[in-house]
């Protein structure tokens, strides 16, 4: 690869991840060029841009979408190189291939990785003669019910029908026994057929009560590619993550090793380059298998950053120039814990419906070990076509404990009214004795939470909770009442208990 160095970046996204992205191009002398749609005019991550060029109304499918309009905007500012953030055109591998067109970097990995990976079957079929563990199933798409019959007694119920062009739970179906296959294959095909336009779908055995650990890597042009080690995303909703954190409180030195080597393994097997994530499942007698991988800068890459002291941004677009990571693994080391909590704007006490309104009060917390990541200011309203995360919140602390309860101490001080946030829940998370235990799975939330226990009115059914409701009594009582004066009839409930 030719080494080339980007003067002016693009990025192709809006939000937190926009302004996070800029800001490590900014401390690397790189000019920043923002397009927006009509309903971020006024976000940040515009303003802070040192160029601005609005691409369109407020619909993604007319703006953040269109990539024939920013692949104008590049040509027009004479832009080096786009960065995609995550969403949006991130895995896209026809963007790709038209900004190479146009003579344009893309920041990210190869259209044919992409395609690769972004295909579950594919990304099996190409990991699978590199020593990487995967899930006993069908090999390949599944034929019939016949050969589902026969995979399924090999494998024993219950098992999980995927659908290859799914991903991120999308087209998962559980099957329990042998009566309920039929039915099961024929809706899992007829659902995938009608939800990606491919009625291809794979048979795994079914994992109970995995966890979700992922593996940050980091791969140059030049053959060199690292783990990061790991984040551990098993506080999830609806396949929407909700807390993160690096390391995972569950694993060894010898097998944060080996799964870190087999997501080096996985990376390769597609001559990966760029900043990828290669996902696995732990079951409970921590064997580890691979699930897919994701090819773009995740959501929860702020973890990492605290324990490498790494900035996977300025990373991504060293490799993309052409220059090789500045280190090799032998250099990397794990430096105390993160967490993070996703900030949506959602009801967690009433199903975490989305809350659209403005922000009348916004303070985010500060402070040693505390980071923000987050796209909003007070007095701006959170837009309806998007997604309604409002910002991430991520502490460092020397040990788990210490991250935990440095979490707890940011989110009281996070002052936001206007809006419901998933605060709440995620402070009934950090006060949860199974997550301070590090021992939780992929079902911490069906089994533990209830919207009660952030109302007050828990009717007693979970010892835990009523433990958590006297916990967050006794912190808050010692504490004096921060509230926006004046502001009474928009302050959420939580902030009304402390
Ligand atoms: C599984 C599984 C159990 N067994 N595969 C969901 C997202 C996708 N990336 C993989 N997923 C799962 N695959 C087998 N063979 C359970 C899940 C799963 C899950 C995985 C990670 C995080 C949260 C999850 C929630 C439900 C199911």
């Amino acid at each position: 690869m030719a080494k080339k160095k980007i003067q002016k970046l693009l990025v192709a996204n809006r939000g937190e991840i926009a302004l996070r992205v800029m800001r490590s191009a900014r401390e690397m002398g790189i000019s920043t060029v923002a397009v927006y749609s009509e309903a971020d005019r006024n976000a940040p991550f515009v303003r802070f841009a040192d160029e601005a060029v609005c691409i369109g109304p407020a619909a993604s499918k007319e703006s953040y979408l269109v990539f024939e309009k920013i692949i104008k905007v590049c040509k027009d500012l004479k832009v080096d190189a786009v960065h995609p953030g995550y969403g949006f055109l991130s895995e896209n591998g026809d963007f790709c291939r038209a900004l190479e067109k146009a003579g344009v970097i893309f920041v990210g990995p190869s259209p044919q990785a992409m395609k690769v990976m972004g295909d579950k079957l594919a990304a099996k079929e190409a990991v699978k003669n590199h020593g990487v563990p995967l899930v006993p199933g069908t090999e390949g798409a599944v034929s019939g019910l016949e050969e589902a019959i026969k995979v399924a007694k090999t494998i024993t119920f219950p098992i999980l029908i995927k659908a290859a062009a799914g991903g991120g739970g999308k087209g998962m179906r559980i099957v329990e026994q042998e009566s309920e296959l039929k039915e099961g294959l024929e809706r899992a095909i007829s659902e995938a057929q009608n939800a990606f336009g491919d009625g291809s779908v794979f048979i795994e055995k079914y994992v109970a009560g995995p966890r979700h650990i992922e593996v940050q890597i980091m791969a140059d042009s030049h053959g060199n590619t690292c783990y990061l080690f790991e984040r551990e995303c098993s506080i999830q909703r609806r396949h929407q993550k909700v807390v993160e954190e690096a390391p995972s409180a569950v694993l060894t030195p010898e097998l944060r090793k080996r799964m870190g080597e087999a997501a080096v393994a996985v990376a390769r097997s597609v001559d990966y380059t760029g900043a990828g994530t290669v996902e696995f499942l732990l079951d409970e007698q921590k064997n580890f298998y691979f699930m897919e991988m994701n090819t773009r800068l995740q959501v929860e890459h702020p973890v990492t950053e605290m324990i490498t002291g790494l900035d996977l941004v300025k990373l991504q677009i060293r490799v993309a120039e052409g220059e090789q990571l500045p280190f090799t693994q032998d250099d990397l080391k794990i430096n105390g814990h993160a967490i993070e909590v996703r900030v949506y704007a959602e009801d967690p006490a009433n199903n975490f419906l989305p809350d659209i309104g403005t922000l009348t009060t916004y303070r985010p917390p500060q402070g040693p070990g505390v980071r923000v990541d987050d796209g909003f200011e007070e007095g701006m309203t959170i837009p309806i076509f998007y997604d309604p995360m409002i910002a991430k919140l991520i502490t460092h602390g020397a040990t788990r404990e210490e991250a935990i309860s440095r979490m707890e101490r940011a989110i009281d001080d996070y002052a936001i009214a206007g809006v419901e946030t998933t605060l709440p829940f995620c402070r009934f998370v950090m006060g949860h004795e199974t997550f301070r235990k590090g021992q939780y799975d992929t079902h911490f939330v069906r089994d533990h939470f209830r919207p009660e226990v952030l109302l007050g009115n828990d009717t007693g059914e979970g010892e835990a909770a009523a433990l958590v409701a006297a916990q967050l009594f006794a912190d808050r009582s010692n504490r004096p009442a921060a509230q926006p004066v004046g502001a009474a009839a928009e302050v959420s409930p939580w902030k009304l208990k402390r």
